[in-house]
This record gives structure tokens, sequence and C-alpha cells, in this order.
């Protein structure tokens, strides 16, 4: 084999062997969020803040907002810094799509207009914070985005449940977000996977399944 050829074999190999040990390095993060004083422990955003050194491209697949039966739908959307959101209207009738401003920041209000059934607009979010949406149709209507620092976040479902997948190890700032309690911050560390833990149903002697560890963490939020 040639010197070049060689060396592509080795780059390649050690390309997949980087790419593998990042997979199977990668775990989750999930837990349950107590909710004390408030009406509900769903809706609530949990999310890894920014860490430094890293940035993280925003995806190709837009977010989407919906407004249907007269709702936000989903009431919390969370997404990463830079996610472009299509705003959807699945009602018969008019909605519009504005906010007052990201994070109390009214320089950054906007308004996106008032549109019918089927039409679809899109807006890039840039800025990091909390997005009050309103429509000025209906005033009884709200919503929310949330734009974070890292792809690593979850929302609550209605029992608090929540789960962050594929976190690399590391030591981390957890964070929280919720319409009516205040935001919590908490650090916690994702440690490697092992690779000695025995997994179920697996024949072989000694084990080398690749596991996927779990980091279990608690949260209570508070008004
Ligand atoms: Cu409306």
């Amino acid at each position: 084999m040639s010197n070049c050829k060689k060396f592509v074999a080795r780059s390649v190999i050690l390309i997949f062997v980087a790419a593998l040990s990042s997979l199977s390095w990668a775990g989750d993060v999930k837990g349950k969020v107590t909710a004390q004083e408030i009406r509900s422990p769903e809706n609530i955003v949990v999310y890894i803040d920014s860490i430094s050194g890293k940035t993280f491209p925003p995806p190709v697949l837009h977010a989407v907002m919906d407004q249907s039966r007269m709702k936000f739908v989903p009431h919390v959307l969370v997404i990463l810094k830079g996610t472009t959101v299509n705003f959807l209207n699945d009602d018969p009738v008019q909605h519009n799509v504005y906010w007052p401003g990201i994070n109390n920041n009214h320089k950054l209000a906007h308004n996106m207009g008032t549109w019918p059934q089927g039409i679809v607009k899109s807006f890039t979010f840039n800025e990091l914070g909390v997005v009050p949406l309103l429509c000025k149709v209906h005033s009884e209507m709200s919503g929310y985005i949330v734009v974070v620092p890292t792809p690593y976040f979850a929302v609550t479902d209605k029992n608090g449940n929540y789960t962050i997948k594929n976190v690399p190890p590391g030591q981390y700032t957890l964070k929280t977000w919720s319409e009516e309690a205040k935001p919590t911050t908490q650090v916690i560390a994702v440690r490697a996977s092992t690779g000695t833990a025995v997994k179920p149903g697996c024949n072989c002697s000694p084990c080398n399944c690749i596991t996927r560890p779990t980091t279990e963490v608690n949260l209570t939020v508070k008004q």
C-alpha cells in the first residue's frame, strides 16, 4: 500500500473511532421536576446553559408553533439559538402573532402580522431568552418560545418528567424556566460510560456492550 493510501486508511479509522467513542459516551440526563405553589409541573423548560468554548449550529429543520383551537400549540416551545420557527394558523379565523420583547427587552419586540388559515410565516430567533407570544385578535391567547444556547434541552410532561438526550460527559449548569415559577440553576456532572456494566439480555462474556449512561437529576421549582 502506498504511503498516501495508508494515511487515508489510518485517517478513516481514526475518524471512525472518534465518532464511535463520542456516540458511546453520550448519555441522557433525566429526572422529575416537582413544582411547589404552582398549578402544574408541566411545560417547565430544563436546559444545559452555554458551555464555554462550544457553539452549536442551528438545526436545518424548522421548529413549529401552531395556532389551533384558539391556542398556541405547543404552549411552550424551546429552541436552540438560531433556529427558524414556522408559525402556522390551523383555525378558520385570522390570528396574529407578536411579542412585546425578548427577556423584557422591548427593543426586540416584533409583530409578525395577522393571517388566515393555511398560511405559514417564519422567523429566525438569534437572541437568547424568553419570547412571550400574543395574538392581537384574541387577547386570551398566550404562548412562549424559549431560546437557549445549547441543543441539550427538554420540556416537562404533565407529571414533571423530562429527558435530555445525548449529552456528552462533562460538568454543566442545568437551568429551568417556567411561566410561573422562579428560574433555577444547578451544577451537574455527566459521567462517561465505563463499559463495564452488563447489558440485560447480553450473552457475551465479558460483556462489552455499549451502555447508555443516565444521569438522574430531580429538581424542585417554586413560585
Ligand atoms: Cu388569535
